[in-house]
């Protein structure tokens, strides 16, 4: 089916123009493809007359869908009395060295059943989608069994085909040590390297992280993690210099990193580490905002080295239970200064490299995914500008118009 979308401003994210703005734009559709885009005046006429449905925008704004590349949006409870604790002036670190923290969404996530880690998933998928999202990473990392994981990973594929969305799963066992493993996190490692193996035999993993920090697991023991995933075929992702620089994006970008995450105590050798091995760095304004960080990651050195720069919900329990991917393009500028265009790269065209998706995904091109969102604003500045408003007409995802 050969379907025309006109009479609309659109910002294709390509590379040309600032955002790839086209004033008086038109995309021509074939399913799920992107056929052409252009100018409405210069749409060729051989074109027009296979053209079979026609939406007329209005004069909306179409930006490609938003892609999410980085949450932890499968897991069972939530973690609001840690909120207060917190407030009450208990450190995250203190929460967690006291069994809180992780393990608590652990326990929860464990003792859930897997329709209801469905239905709350699909809930809060949803609730992005109602603000541009085609695109979503789910990572495991509360399960910390094989058959947990193995639930969580199944369960974020489930979202991904029931919403008709892309799903990208993370394989993240490597996320904290679970309770039957207490004194023994290297024999964990090897166990859960041996679930890696079995779980990507039944193709549920995209990709591997770890969480390498002091209330997490060493450089060395995240390397093996590494190590593993590399002799598998599957590509690795870190979250990164967090809470301290454990030289964990360099460890990253050894390994051909497609992403180095939250990034706050990035040092300029990881800066340099990173720039060599073409990872993304993904920043997560939801984390540092929730947990009153204050140590601000290194922008204008990422900027200078020419690291893409993604931004993402961080969407988990603990640290960022967020899902307004719009309040993370303001917060991206109001905290970290991006500018409303880096910012709106980074949840599109730089999120899709970090997903290891460059050639599907992210920008509005030929022979991309018909994957789109339509705004009711006038310049795509505006979706770093607003908050608390949610400007979202619709989304379109592999050519179809979705309703809300
Ligand atoms: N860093 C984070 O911000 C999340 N995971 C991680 O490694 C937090 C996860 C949680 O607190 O449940
Ligand atoms: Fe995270």
């Amino acid at each position: 089916m050969t379907t025309l979308w006109h009479n609309a401003k659109i910002a294709t994210m390509t590379r040309a123009t600032a955002w790839g703005l086209i004033e008086r734009g038109a995309i021509v559709t074939d399913d799920a493809s992107i056929i052409w885009v252009g100018a409405e005046a210069e749409c060729p006429a051989e074109l027009m007359s296979h053209i079979t449905v026609r939406h007329d925008l209005e004069r909306a704004l179409l930006t490609p869908g938003l892609i999410d590349c980085h949450t932890h949006l499968v897991y069972g409870g939530d973690r609001a009395k840690e909120f207060e604790l917190r407030l009450q002036g208990a450190s995250y670190a203190e929460i967690a060295h006291a069994g809180g923290g992780i393990r608590s969404t652990v326990l929860a996530t464990r003792r859930a059943d897997d329709a209801t880690l469905f239905k709350t998933g699909c809930a809060r998928a949803r609730l992005l989608m109602a603000e541009g999202v085609t695109t979503l990473e789910i990572k495991s990392g509360y399960g910390l069994t094989q058959l947990d994981e193995a639930r969580m990973l199944r369960v974020a594929r489930l979202i991904g085909e029931a919403l008709q969305i892309t799903v990208r799963t993370t394989y993240l066992a490597a996320h904290a040590l679970p309770p039957e493993f207490d004194g023994r996190a290297d024999d964990y490692i090897d166990a859960l390297n041996d679930w890696m193996t079995a779980l990507n035999a039944e193709s549920l993993i995209d990709a591997v992280d770890g969480f390498c920090e002091h209330i997490g697991f060493t450089p060395s023991q995240t390397r093996r993690v590494f190590a593993r995933a590399q002799h598998i075929g599957l590509p690795v992702k870190l979250h990164a210099e967090q809470l301290s620089d454990q030289s964990g994006a360099a460890l990253a970008a050894e390994f051909n990193a497609l992403s180095c995450d939250h990034l706050e105590f990035l040092s300029a050798h990881g800066v340099q580490a990173m720039q060599n091995s073409g990872s993304v760095a993904v920043l997560l304004p939801g984390a540092f905002y929730f947990l009153r960080a204050t140590q601000l990651p290194p922008i204008q050195a990422l900027r200078d080295a020419g690291v893409p720069i993604a931004v993402a919900t961080d969407h988990n329990p603990g640290t960022s239970p967020c899902l307004s991917p719009l309040l993370m393009l303001n917060m991206a500028c109001t905290l970290f200064r991006l500018t409303p265009e880096e910012a709106l790269r980074g949840m599109t065209v730089n999120a899709a490299c970090a997903l290891g998706l460059a050639a599907t995904h992210g920008t509005l091109e030929m022979g991309k995914r018909a994957d789109f969102a339509v705004w009711d604003v006038d310049h795509p500045h505006e979706l770093a500008y607003w908050f608390g408003h949610n400007p979202c007409r619709h989304i379109v995802t592999g050519g179809k118009m979705r309703e809300r």
